[in-house]
């Protein structure tokens, strides 16, 4: 009954999000870097607005991110001390390859994240590594246009080659592409895409995407070879879309939206394109260019486990109405639920949903490395920040989770949830949206200590994990 004894239970971050130092021990400008925060940020993000360099104007989160580059030890012993199993990282390219297109990999970066792992080990964590959490190195897009250009699968099996070999031993979970299919959103943040006057952007975005699956093909074979232990996975922004209403053209317009959403994943999970995408592409005009050797390679190499991130249902309707504000997903507004002071809608029930969707549809293991409730932490006069509204989002999940196991019988590895220590938002470059078990002390203009501090969630995760998912009331303390 409920989670397996080794049930991978931890947390998760990505480079860009937590690191800072980015110009330390020979490191390479990405794209990551120079996106601000405000309102030239989405632009940005999406690829409509060319910003490749810093300004005066604007403020860069991810220069100091919350230093996690220099502390990392600290906050490693914290995830210890909840009683993590296993730890989500992303490995910044730009370490590895500043440029992308070098032949050698850079000796400080490679060692940087090998003290990592083995401060990681020490505890018994298992380390969990995204290869690429949309990270690309700056001079690859501008020398080749960034995933646009066939030429990046080749620099990509440099890196994957590199961390491959050095890490053998070491790592043994990998994800080849954080939220592949946020290249359709946000092609410059998922793609170093910037977009051209005139051109079809969703003929870039797809084919940027085919080079993205290909160069995932390509790593899940080098892993194998390098060490058949490893276990390779593929990674989505995951999210059931409802029918608004039981109308049949609002339960195709979901059907649709799911497709949109499952379709670079189908490609990795099943070795091929799916027949209605590439009707789609056929009656869009869109020319992708899909070689033989390309289908060879998509056939040979899939994924051994599924992993993605959920936050919240969406809802589908054939007449576009209300959106949800301000997010890179917009989505129709579902009457039912209750949303987080960013607009995402809270359905515990709807991430049931959505795992058994991606079991049933794939029948390979699961792995969540996204969940949390992004919001506002207001620390009382010791510092302490008394997040039960954090505590009750993430309870429920859990227990939706225990059930799509226990009773539904899906097939689940671990869960890692978002941003176990506080960070800089993906989608806003805010401090502000925290979903931290640890406070970082640190403001949107970049004001504070930097200190770390438990919050009231901290001693909650602990018993959660302690008692194997079975617990989720908050504890005495
Ligand atoms: P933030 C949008 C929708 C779903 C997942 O997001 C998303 C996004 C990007 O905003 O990204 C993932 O920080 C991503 C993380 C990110 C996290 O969700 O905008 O993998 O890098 O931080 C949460 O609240």
């Amino acid at each position: 009954m409920g989670f397996k004894k080794d049930f991978l239970w931890g947390g998760a971050t990505a480079a860009n999000q937590c690191e800072g130092a980015i110009d330390v021990d020979g490191r390479g400008l990405a794209n990551v870097d120079v996106v601000p925060l405000g309102k030239d940020r989405l632009p940005i993000i999406t690829g409509k607005m060319k910003h490749l360099a810093f300004d005066e104007e604007h403020f860069y989160p991810a220069k100091v991110g919350i230093d996690f580059y220099h502390r990392y030890k600290e906050d490693i012993a914290l995830f210890a001390e909840m009683g993590f199993k296993t730890f989500r990282l992303s490995i910044a390219w730009s370490r590895i390859f500043p440029n992308g297109d070098e032949t050698t990999p850079n000796e400080e970066g490679l060692k940087f994240y090998e003290e990592m792992f083995k401060e990681c080990k020490k505890y018994g964590i298992e380390p969990l590594v995204t290869i690429t959490h949309f990270d690309c190195p700056i001079h690859l897009i501008k020398e080749y246009g960034g995933w646009r250009n066939k030429k990046m699968v080749e620099f990509y099996q440099n890196l994957v080659t590199a961390i491959a070999k050095r890490y053998k031993g070491l790592v043994k979970y990998w994800l080849t592409f954080n939220e592949i299919n946020m290249i359709l959103h946000a092609p410059f943040m998922g793609a170093g895409i910037v977009f051209e006057e005139g051109e079809n952007e969703e003929e870039v975005k797809y084919q940027a995407a085919h080079h993205e699956l290909v160069a995932s093909a390509e790593a899940t074979r080098i892993l194998h070879e390098v060490d058949p232990e490893n276990k390779v996975g593929c990674m989505m922004a995951a999210g059931d879309y409802y029918a608004y209403e039981c109308k049949p053209e609002d339960v195709f317009e979901s059907m649709k939206e799911n497709r949109h959403n499952l379709s670079l994943i189908d490609i990795q999970a099943r070795g091929y394109y799916p027949n209605y995408l590439l009707k789609e592409f056929e009656q869009k005009g869109l020319n992708i260019e899909i070689t033989e050797e390309d289908k060879k390679v998509l056939k040979a190499h899939t994924v051994d486990f599924i992993s993605f991130s959920y936050y919240a249902s969406r809802v589908a309707r054939a007449e576009k109405e209300e959106l949800t504000a301000g997010n890179i997903f917009e989505s129709v507004k579902n009457p039912h639920l209750e949303a987080s002071e960013w607009g995402w809608q809270i359905d515990p029930l709807g991430f049931r949903i959505t795992l058994n969707t991606l079991w049933d549809r794939y029948q390979k293991p699961l792995f969540v490395v996204e969940n949390g409730l992004g919001a506002v932490d207001t620390p009382d006069e010791n510092g302490y920040v008394a997040d039960d509204y954090r505590i009750d989002y993430m309870a429920r999940h859990i227990e939706a989770m225990r059930d799509a196991v226990e009773k539904d019988g899906v097939e689940l590895w671990g869960y890692t949830s978002w941003g176990c220590i506080d960070l800089v938002s993906a989608g806003t470059g805010e401090m502000k949206k925290r979903y931290g078990f640890i406070y970082v002390d640190r403001d949107n203009e970049g004001n504070g200590t930097l200190a770390r501090s438990k919050k009231k969630s901290f001693y909650w995760y602990k018993n959660v994990i302690a008692t194997n998912g079975e617990d989720v009331a908050m504890p005495e303390i």
